[in-house]
């Protein structure tokens, strides 16, 4: 029995349903009603491709089929849940049914591994909400559990009392001895045109940019916009837009593919008639080297450090840093064998998004494969990936799964 296209399809679509803008692409941020629905769903469908279902203490969800070999550790297939704001169908929830029909086959072609499978659903890994990376994060420890209070989304609310707020049970362990991993697969969109533009339908991963988030607040005096003559205005829209006019010609000054992107730009009180006092602003930078990162980084400090004045001053927090990451060559011969085998014809690539593979790939051996991005378009509604991809991916995640629980 080979991956099922309608099967998966049919779960693209109705995943796609739990979004708080419908019609207007993804939005479902971690612990909404929208992850709670789509939690739901995911269960559901562990269950009936008989899964034993459990989440963790941030709310990642894990379905297992036992392997003859028991406390065996465990290969586990999957990607995160969670989307941007007006996001695609198809960013993680790709991942996430491609794990689910990998153990639809597992059921369907009778088999008992010797390892234990394990589907997975991650949170927040978006950090549209919280912080990029934060369910993968969590399950190896490079958030403590300990830490999971002081996370706090940009309202300020803690990862802890949105769990339970949406009423999930963040008292459950999150931290798994790495121990209990042998390995961990991913299928992800890829977000960029190059398998479409050369007509391959798989890309096997072998490095991931690292990157990294800065939450910048700039802090003036508000005033009346009729009455606050020029030279007397500490106004801190002025100081933000300076500072931002200056920051992408560091990242073209590094070349070596870095990026540099203001993603979210806030302003307050954020009326016509005010002086601005508050901007709070991010910045991600990213880049195939570390040196590239850390060099932006140095800069882009320095120039924000430059605008404090007797008005003005200046604070970053840096929310999120992780180092470029070479995946696994074992298994991405195993992948590539995978295609071989299947007669797909796969690339070698590298990532310029960030993905939990990331993350795993500190603790475990790790595997992503990317399928074919329409247009090249992510993180917007226009995502789009043919379940024919689809299930060509899934097709190789379960022929590497099967391998991989054997021996
Ligand atoms: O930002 C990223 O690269 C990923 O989509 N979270
Ligand atoms: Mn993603
Ligand atoms: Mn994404």
């Amino acid at each position: 029995m080979k991956a099922n296209n309608e099967r998966i399809q049919k779960s693209v679509e109705e995943l796609s349903e739990f979004t708080k803008t419908p019609g207007n692409g993804v939005t479902r941020l971690s612990y909404s009603k929208e992850d709670l629905k789509a939690r739901k769903y995911i269960k559901e469908k562990m269950k009936e491709y008989g899964l034993a279902v459990k989440e963790d203490g941030l709310g990642n969800m894990f379905g297992k089929l036992e392997g003859k070999m028991k406390d065996a550790p465990s290969v586990i297939v999957g990607s995160h849940f969670d989307s941007v704001p007006n996001g695609g169908a198809y960013d993680g929830a790709a991942g996430v049914i491609a794990g689910l029909e990998v153990a639809a086959l597992f059921q369907q072609n009778k088999l008992t591994p010797n390892y234990p499978l394990e589907v997975i659903a991650m949170i927040e890994e978006e950090g549209s909400r919280f912080r990029g990376l934060m369910g993968s994060s969590g399950i190896t420890g490079s958030i403590k559990e300990s830490d999971f209070k002081d996370v706090r989304d940009f309202d300020g609310v803690s990862a802890t009392e949105a769990m339970s707020n949406a009423g999930l049970d963040k008292s459950l362990p999150t931290y798994r001895d790495p121990q209990t991993i042998k390995a961990f697969l991913e299928m992800h969109i890829e977000q960029g045109p190059i398998l479409e533009e050369n007509d391959i339908p798989i890309g096997v991963v072998q490095s991931i940019v690292g990157l990294t988030q800065l939450n910048v607040t700039i802090t003036g005096r508000a005033g009346h916009a009729g009455t606050t003559p020029m030279d007397k205005r500490s106004d801190a829209v002025m100081a933000a837009t300076n500072i931002i006019s200056k920051l992408p010609q560091l990242a073209i000054n590094e070349g070596n593919n870095t990026v540099l992107t203001v993603g979210r730009l806030q302003v307050s009180p954020n009326a016509a008639n005010v002086i601005p006092d508050d901007v709070n602003f991010t910045i991600d930078i990213r880049s195939g080297k570390e040196e590239h990162i850390l060099n932006v980084l140095k800069n882009v400090r320095e120039i924000i450090r430059s605008y404090n004045s007797s008005g003005i001053k200046t604070s970053v927090e840096q929310r999120l840093y992780i180092k470029p990451k070479a995946l696994s060559e074992d298994i991405h011969s195993i992948l590539s064998g995978a295609c071989a085998n299947l007669n797909i014809s796969h690339c070698t690539m590298n990532s310029g998004a960030g993905h939990d593979a990331m993350v795993f790939s500190d603790v475990t051996d790790v595997g992503l494969i990317f399928v074919p991005s329409k247009n090249g378009l992510s993180h917007c509604p226009e995502e789009f990936t043919h379940e024919d991809d689809l299930a060509r991916g899934a097709n190789v995640l379960y022929e590497t799964a099967k391998k991989l629980t054997e021996g």
